[in-house]
């Protein structure tokens, strides 16, 4: 035990977000359970407006800051970025520690604040008014608060991490070019986070002060506005789904080049410039969310044309996967079912996305299944499916063990199956005008709810395939045929030639199929 409370080996930690990651997952999963159970049919299961709105709000922070952060930053991060750096640890192994660890109070203060109180019924967005003292008077949201600002802490000192490393032990002595895309991914999301998360941090702050010490932030009574909440929040919450994808985006660029058997990614150069410009413009269209707050026509055509513009370095980064994937012998390995997955739902989730982008049509959409159907297919089908893609492509790298692969292959088919029938429906329901973050609909919207929830079981006898294939791997201690690798873990997946700079070699690459 203490061997992992004091652990400052990044393999270690690296496990321990994987391992709190996969928990979170689990509860945010029944979260998601229980919301589609309650809409399977109109009438109510839960029958408690407030109920529900809980459900959503913890199914989505666990997801967001719980699951899919922890798992592609702390996981794949702190484990593979030091492989690829070629250095023996992070810059600071004591502050991922530290980092790590501060989310487990956070999650204790999440799920606390369901228990006492009345739940946080408030969205993850946590708009005033229905976030003010008025709208939820207890004790809940002030420690959901707490809980963002130590997650936020955490992310922040994950964040400080990751830059000092790549730029000291890679960018000071080697050539950025070609430093790993992943490290590139992860070094660009640490920014984003360390810009974002104190606007979040002020927000929730001021929040707290209203609740709390007779503010008026937020309060048109005192002389505030509670749209000014909104315009902090979401200077915050586009660069987080940024934050959310980007990291995915580096997963699948090695996972495609090295099922590619090419020597390196189409257009690696571009790749990196393409995802500093998707980071840097995600700081300058956040009121997309905003657009029925009642905005001025020219802030409404910039922020139109500004969204629209992060199709072109998102669209150099789908182009080239398929440059490098173009051509090379068509494999049906697990991990590129995931890429070919990934590529082709995230750009659906992405057209959708660009539709948005119009403030003429966001005005219909907003708020409408149709931007529920937009995340999900970028989040549960674009992260996840690139969490899947690299955990699988890792595992035996991770855990010296190798998993059944025929099986693995069923689990893709079964979640492929199971997301798509859960959310593709919801664009018609988005498109007919069903509100999200409502409990219950008018007959009219049955038939597709109906379908979706099925998708949604479907969904969860997939993850229970994945549990149950884990298992089996666990008990059947599976070898993998290991190879002592003359170079470094990177040059092997990146082909770069070993003269190319000189890092220390990591001795063991899998050759299991
Ligand atoms: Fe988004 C809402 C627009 C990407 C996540 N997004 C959300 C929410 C989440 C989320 C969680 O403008 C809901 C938040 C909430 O709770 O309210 N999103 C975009 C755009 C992109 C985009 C333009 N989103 C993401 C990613 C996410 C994510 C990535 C997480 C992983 N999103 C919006 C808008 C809203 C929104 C509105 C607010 C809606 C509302 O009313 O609340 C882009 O980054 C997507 C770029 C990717 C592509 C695909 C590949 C590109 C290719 C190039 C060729 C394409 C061309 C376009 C030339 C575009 C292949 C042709 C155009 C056609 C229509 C055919
Ligand atoms: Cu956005």
């Amino acid at each position: 035990m203490a061997r992992w409370f004091g652990s400052t080996n990044h393999k270690d930690i690296g496990i321990l977000y994987f391992m709190m990651g996969m928990w979170s997952g689990f509860i945010g999963l029944s979260f998601s359970v229980l919301i589609r159970s309650e809409l399977s049919t109109p009438g109510g299961l839960i029958s408690d407006g407030h109920i529900y709105n809980v459900c959503i709000t913890s199914h989505a922070l666990l997801m967001i800051f719980f699951m899919i952060m922890p798992v592609m930053v702390g996981g794949f991060g702190n484990w593979l970025i030091p492989l690829m750096l070629g250095s023996p640890d992070m810059a600071f192994p004591r502050l991922y520690n530290w980092s790590f660890w501060l989310l487990i109070p956070s999650l204790i203060f999440l799920a606390m604040s369901s228990l006492l109180g009345e739940g946080v019924g408030t969205g993850w967005t946590v708009y005033p008014p229905l976030s003010d003292k008025i709208g939820q008077p207890g004790v809940s949201v002030d420690e959901s608060v707490l809980s963002l600002h130590i997650a936020g802490v955490s992310s922040i000192m994950g964040s400080v991490n990751f830059i000092c490393s790549t730029i000291n032990l890679w960018i000071l002595k080697s050539n950025p070019e070609v430093m790993a895309l992943f490290c590139w991914s992860v070094a660009i999301t640490a920014f984003l986070l360390l810009m974002s998360l104190p606007v979040l941090a002020g927000a929730i702050t001021m929040l707290l002060l209203d609740r709390n010490f007779n503010c008026s932030f937020f309060d048109p009574i005192g002389g505030g506005d509670p749209v000014l909440y909104q315009h902090l929040f979401w200077f915050f919450g586009h660069p987080e789904v940024y934050i959310l994808i980007l990291p995915g985006l580096g997963l699948i660029s090695h996972i495609a080049l090295s099922e590619s058997g090419k020597g390196s990614v189409f257009g690696s150069l571009g790749m990196i410039y393409a995802m500093v410009a998707i980071g840097l413009l995600g700081f300058v269209v956040w009121a997309h969310h905003m657009f029925t707050v009642g905005m001025d026509v020219d802030s409404r055509a910039y922020f139109t044309g500004a969204t629209m513009v992060i199709a072109v370095p998102t669209g150099v980064k789908v182009f080239s996967w398929l440059a490098t994937l173009f051509g090379s012998r068509a494999s049906w390995s697990v991990p590129l079912m995931w890429v070919w997955g990934f590529i082709f739902l995230f750009t659906i989730g992405g057209l959708t996305g660009l539709v948005l982008a119009n403030s003429c049509l966001d005005i219909i959409l907003h708020d409408t299944y149709y931007v529920v159907a937009h995340f999900h297919y970028v989040l549960s089908m674009g992260a996840v499916f690139a969490i899947f893609g690299g955990f699988l492509f890792w595992f035996p790298v991770f855990f010296g063990m190798g998993l059944k692969q025929k099986l693995l292959k069923s689990h893709f088919v079964v979640t492929f199956v199971g997301v798509n029938t859960t959310f593709f429906p919801q664009h018609f329901l988005g498109l007919s005008g069903m509100p999200r973050r409502y409990s219950d609909y008018p007959d009219v919207f049955y038939a597709w709810n109906l379908i979706s929830s099925l998708g949604s079981m479907i969904t969860v006898v997939a993850l229970s395939l994945f549990v149950l294939i884990l298992f089996e791997g666990l008990v059947s201690k599976r070898k993998v045929v290991l190879m002592n690798a003359p170079c470094s873990l990177i040059e092997l997946i990146q082909g770069f030639p070993p003269e190319a700079h000189s890092i220390q070699s990591t001795p063991v690459i899998t050759t299991f199929r």
